[in-house]
């Protein structure tokens, strides 16, 4: 195959199959100063989480220092990372998010 002469030719290997796109991790980062309640209304209206799962994911935050708010694809996971970022500071509270590339 053409590609294949190409890639002894020149030590580049080309990905023949489509990938499976990458998925980003959403974290949330503890702070000393967020109320706890802010947290889980920002997990429940960004996140779709129940109140069970938002107060799960903020106290394995608060005791852990950092914990996953979701899993998206790039585009979705820059988006909601920006939006918790923009609606903590808009709300005054320090609450920050990170995104993390899976695997
Ligand atoms: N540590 C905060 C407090 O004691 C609560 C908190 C939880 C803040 C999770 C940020 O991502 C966070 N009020």
């Amino acid at each position: 195959m053409a590609q294949n002469e190409t890639q002894e030719q020149t030590g580049i290997e080309v990905k023949e199959k489509l990938q499976p796109p990458s998925l980003y991790k959403v974290i949330l980062l503890n702070d000393d100063y967020t109320p706890m309640d802010f947290v889980i209304h920002v997990l429940k209206k960004f996140f779709n989480k129940t109140e069970t799962e938002a107060y799960d994911i903020m106290m394995a935050v608060h005791t852990q220092g950092s914990g996953v708010a979701g899993v998206f694809s790039f585009e979705i996971a820059e988006m909601k990372s920006a939006q918790v970022n923009m609606y903590s500071r808009k709300n005054e509270h320090p609450l920050k998010s990170v995104i993390e590339k899976e695997g």
